[in-house]
């Protein structure tokens, strides 16, 4: 891209192109060729929306379940790749995204590793995340977190497969080259019953530090988001006119005929549709929305949603990590 207003004389720019010929195997080159491609007045993205439906994803996936297990595999998991992004496995350029599947039976070995992820259930009832030994066992549209660090594997005791959509910051981590991951294997061992954080920490208590039941970390205790929690304050909200706290992980529902005002910002966002159907406008575009269908709003796409009935989303974005920069804008 030319970066200068005025065009050179000709036999200038011979004599740069030569400058820059001479000093490329000295590892230099001119800012002001690139300047305005790196500064630019607003956001410039590669990544597209993009919507996938379920169910082909659902088929994909459980045709991999047939020829790799869980153990294999060490996780069974379809990327959403960002078809502007390609070789990437980012879904937006911060964030990642992937439709994992766990059979009867299998357990996902534990690790754990730099990148921070949450799993939001698709499908399935009763297999579990393990976090540092505690298990969630999760039911449709549950969130669960994995902060980083913390051990963590996978099981499915249920009888059918269970599938969720994991979200990771592996594009941020890969951008600071600040990746640790070990290896345990198996299973952590129990250390507290199923629900036992929920039960310590769920009504906004703390337990008393020092004691055993303080084992989990102080500013972010609670790690499993059951849906049947979540879609009851939701309903609480929706009845007294809801605010609009619009955080990093978030659900919100739309009443039936509602539409949103066009927005965007600076944080690229994944969407589950949880219930409902809708129609989103991203970047101009329109892209019909149907029960489990996921959707990527890129930075600064310009964004409205209508629902068609009430129509409930999850999405997750780099909001958070933005903010902490001082980088976070919408307009
Ligand atoms: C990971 O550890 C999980 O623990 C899922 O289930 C997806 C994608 C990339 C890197 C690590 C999991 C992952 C992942």
């Amino acid at each position: 891209m030319p970066a200068m207003d005025t065009p050179l004389p000709n036999d200038t720019r011979a004599a740069l192109e030569s400058l820059y010929a001479e000093m490329r195997p000295a590892s230099l080159y001119p800012l002001w060729e690139v300047l305005h491609a790196l500064v630019t007045p607003a956001p410039t993205t590669a990544a597209q929306p993009w919507r996938w439906e379920y169910a082909p994803a659902r088929e994909y996936l459980l045709r991999a379940g047939g020829l790799i297990s869980a153990e294999q595999a060490e996780r069974r998991v379809l990327i959403l790749e960002n078809p502007g992004l390609p070789g990437t496995s980012a879904a937006t350029n911060a964030l990642y995204a992937g439709l994992q599947l766990i059979l009867p039976g299998e357990v996902a070995p534990c690790h754990r590793h730099t990148q921070s992820a949450l799993r939001f259930v698709m499908e399935g009832h009763g297999a579990h995340t393990a976090v540092d030994g505690e298990k969630a066992v999760m039911e449709p549209f549950d969130l669960v977190l994995t902060p980083n660090w913390q051990w963590h594997d996978h099981g499915n005791d249920s009888g059918a497969p269970m599938i969720w959509l994991d979200g990771l910051d592996i594009p941020t981590v890969r951008f600071y080259a600040a990746s640790f991951a070990e290896r345990m294997g198996g299973e952590y061992p129990e250390t507290a019953p199923a629900g036992d954080t929920a039960k310590r920490y769920g009504r906004n208590l703390r337990p008393f530090m020092g004691s055993v039941a303080a084992r989990r970390p102080a500013g972010l205790p609670l790690f499993h988001y059951p849906y049947r929690e979540w879609r009851e304050s939701l309903a609480a909200m929706a009845r007294d006119a809801a605010p609009d706290p619009r955080p990093s992980a978030h659900v919100r529902l739309l009443p039936k005929g509602f539409s949103t005002a066009p927005r965007r910002a600076t944080d690229g966002t994944i969407f589950v549709v949880v219930e409902g159907t809708g129609r989103a406008m991203v970047a101009g575009e329109t892209i019909p929305l149907a029960q489990r269908d996921l959707l990527v709003v890129p930075s600064w796409s310009e964004l409205t949603l209508h629902a068609e009935s009430d129509l409930v989303l999850f999405g997750y974005s780099d909001r958070a990590a933005q903010e902490k920069l001082g980088l976070w804008r919408e307009g």
